[in-house]
């Protein structure tokens, strides 16, 4: 069945998902978050795939959830956020986390409560200079989720990450990039070819490698110095029998750039 909210093309290695309800800011949806979670579960299964690229249509990134799906009336039963979180979000960001291969973000411009944790999630963020991020959630009064209060005070350090959250401010693209968040600022005419080339040049890159390089990283902040060692040389020994590890020694050794395969 055709995706109704996430439009999905594929060019050479690179996957690219563009969140498309862009009426609603792009927010989210449980179809767009179900179809969100199958596209990353196909990058995962697909070896083609060697980088992810993730958008969104219109003048958003995305608002975070669709705040008319969740109803919170008033008098009414209160929903179950809880259970909400756990399938329409947590899913997501392991999915990104999980997956070892890039995923860039291209955030193309507002991005509020899990629509600037999603984009935190991912391994690269080019954002537009007219872009902002909103960790929106204290002004409807909810807690960040999507990985932010996990993300963010790793990113910016915890006392930015309280002031942005705690406060709802509004983080413009230059300040996002001055503490650290973000990749790159683009142009916001140019945003999306330049982040389109730059998951394209990952997808160029000793895939295996860097998704080893990712596992590694995802445990970085939690593991002591002995357990990060031991895992860096297993995977350096898992690394150590890719192709990828010949061709670049043999492509350094003649003195030319190396041909990657991804395998
Ligand atoms: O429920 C759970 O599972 C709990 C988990 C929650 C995770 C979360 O993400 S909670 C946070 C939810 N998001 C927000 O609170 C952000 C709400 N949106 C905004 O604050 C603003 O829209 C923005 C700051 C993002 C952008 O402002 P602006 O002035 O550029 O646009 P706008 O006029 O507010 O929005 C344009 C349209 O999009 C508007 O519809 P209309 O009036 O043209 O028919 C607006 O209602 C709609 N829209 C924007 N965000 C959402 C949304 N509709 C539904 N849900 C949204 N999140």
């Amino acid at each position: 069945m055709p995706n109704q909210f996430v439009t999905i093309a594929r060019t050479d290695g690179v996957l690219c998902l563009t969140l498309n309800r862009p009426e609603v800011l792009n927010s989210f949806n449980a179809p767009m978050a179900a179809e969100v979670q199958a596209a990353l579960a196909e990058a995962g299964r697909d070896p083609a795939v060697r980088a992810v690229l993730l958008t969104g249509a219109g003048r958003a990134f995305c608002a975070g959830q669709d705040l008319s799906e969740v109803q919170s009336g008033e008098g009414g039963p209160a929903p179950d956020l809880a259970a909400h979180v756990r399938t329409v979000f947590n899913p997501i960001v392991r999915a990104i986390r999980g997956l070892e291969k890039p995923v860039v973000c291209a955030v193309n411009g507002v991005a509020a409560g899990a629509g600037a944790n999603l984009a935190l999630a991912c391994d690269f963020v080019l954002v537009s200079s007219q872009a902002s991020f909103i960790q929106a959630f204290a002004k409807i009064g909810l807690v960040p989720d999507t990985g932010g209060t996990f993300f963010l005070p790793r990113l910016v350090g915890l006392a930015r990450a309280t002031r942005m959250m705690m406060l709802a401010e509004k983080v413009t693209a230059a300040e996002a990039l001055a503490c650290g968040m973000v990749y790159r600022v683009c142009e916001p005419e140019g945003l999306l070819a330049e982040a389109t080339a730059f998951a394209h040049e990952l997808a160029t890159q000793p895939t295996v490698g860097l998704g080893l390089t990712k596992r590694l990283l995802n445990g970085a902040f939690e593991h002591d110095l002995e357990t990060q060692l031991e895992a860096e040389a297993t995977l350096q020994g898992e690394a150590g029998r890719t192709a990828d590890h010949a061709a670049g020694v043999a492509a350094f050794r003649g003195k030319r750039p190396a041909r990657f395969e991804g395998r």
